[in-house]
């Protein structure tokens, strides 16, 4: 059984970006501000390219929602992409054939295995869609979770920890600036926290079940993500077990609490009540200004890769997007749990589990 379910389709220089967000509940007050609000975020951060200075993107609700209240039924999410009309002849809907082929693939982007495994002689058909611009989309329906999520007193945030390496915002501008510079391109680090989580969101009773499973996939998704850490996982790998688990107290309350969250807030597949702790790492983004070798697919020559227009560093906009899967995860756990037909009955069962589990385990 499905909670909350979304999909999306869209190409980067295509008419636009459409998604479809099934299951919330009905009643949910849909306060689109806010979900442009995020996604200006995303749009943001040192290192951006010159895309971002075209784009300034909205959201419009085309299903689900009527006088700014969910209804139930799936929310059709629509965000239009400025650049389409630079590259309307490029991406031609009528299948004309248009723009010139790109084919030498990027190292380290989907191109070439997507044009082998797609048959196509054109590596553009493969780009358009892994391009992390369909990320706008997750950012519009994880926004519109976070709005459910709030509701239950459940807020998300995000930080980034490190960029190639370096800490400290003049360090961190420095890399990107000397990436830039040499026509390279940084990765980094960021961190998704996720607070107001009842315990026993997920389980531990099947491996699809499991919370961390879900969160780790999900953040995995994002385009150029290699890793993701559950609380202090890599570094836990390297301590004594006396070192790693977060001891369990209750006080005079008798409220059970824990001094440490080195597990990031899950334990068994499941929330344990503290802060979930998230994070990814993100590779360098393979479009260098300065190409790599690669072969061209068309002559079969050797080749330098091709040059698009891109970021030099999108860590920050990585985050927001962390954020937001974590937000679509967090909604189908909790209605999942909770139900989802109708906003009072979801915050009812919710209520009501917190006092259960207040008043028996004080949690
Ligand atoms: C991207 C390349 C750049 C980025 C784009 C992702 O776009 P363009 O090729 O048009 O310069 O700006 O990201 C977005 C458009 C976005 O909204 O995040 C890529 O190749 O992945």
């Amino acid at each position: 059984m499905s909670g909350v379910r979304f999909m999306d389709g869209g190409e980067s220089h295509g008419a636009r970006l459409a998604g479809i967000l099934e299951g919330l509940p009905a009643g949910l007050k849909v306060d689109s501000e806010f979900v442009n609000a995020e996604l200006a975020r995303r749009q943001g951060g040192y290192g951006r390219g010159g895309r971002m200075k075209i784009e300034s993107d909205k959201v419009i609700f085309s299903s689900g929602v009527r006088f700014g209240e969910t209804l139930g039924s799936p929310i059709t999410l629509i965000v239009e992409n400025k650049d389409w009309a630079n590259w309307r002849e490029k991406m031609s809907a009528e299948g004309e054939p248009c723009g010139e082929k790109v084919t030498n693939a990027r190292p380290g982007h989907a191109d070439l295995t997507g044009a082998a495994k797609y048959a196509r002689s054109d590596v553009r058909d493969i780009l358009e869609r892994s391009s992390a611009r369909e990320t706008a989309m997750r950012v519009a329906a994880g926004a519109v979770c976070k709005i459910f999520l709030r509701e239950c007193g459940i807020e998300i945030s995000s930080e980034v920890l490190s960029v190639g390496g370096a800490v400290g915002e003049a360090e961190i501008k420095n890399i990107i600036d000397l990436a830039k510079s040499a026509g390279d391109t940084v990765g980094g680090i960021f961190e998704v926290e996720i607070r107001g989580v009842p315990a026993g969101l997920g389980s531990h009773i099947q491996w699809d079940k499991k919370l961390d499973a879900k969160f780790a996939a999900a953040l995995m998704s994002i385009q150029a993500i290699k890793a993701v850490e559950i609380g202090e996982g890599f570094y836990n790998a390297m301590k004594f077990g006396s070192e790693v688990h977060d001891e369990i107290f209750i006080d005079a309350a008798g409220k059970i609490y824990r001094e440490t969250n080195r597990a990031g807030g899950i334990e068994g597949g499941m929330t344990n009540g503290e802060p979930v702790i998230l994070s990814a790492a993100m590779k360098p983004i393979p479009t260098l200004m300065k190409p790599l070798r690669t072969v061209d697919i068309a002559t079969k020559k050797p080749a330098t890769a091709s040059k698009e227009r891109s970021d030099t560093c999108a860590i920050w906009a990585a985050a927001v997007v962390g954020e937001a899967m974590a937000a679509i995860v967090t909604s189908d756990a909790v209605v999942e749990k909770f139900g989802g037909d109708a906003l009072c009955d979801t915050l009812t069962n919710l209520k009501n589990y917190r006092a259960r589990l207040q008043k028996e385990f004080g949690l």
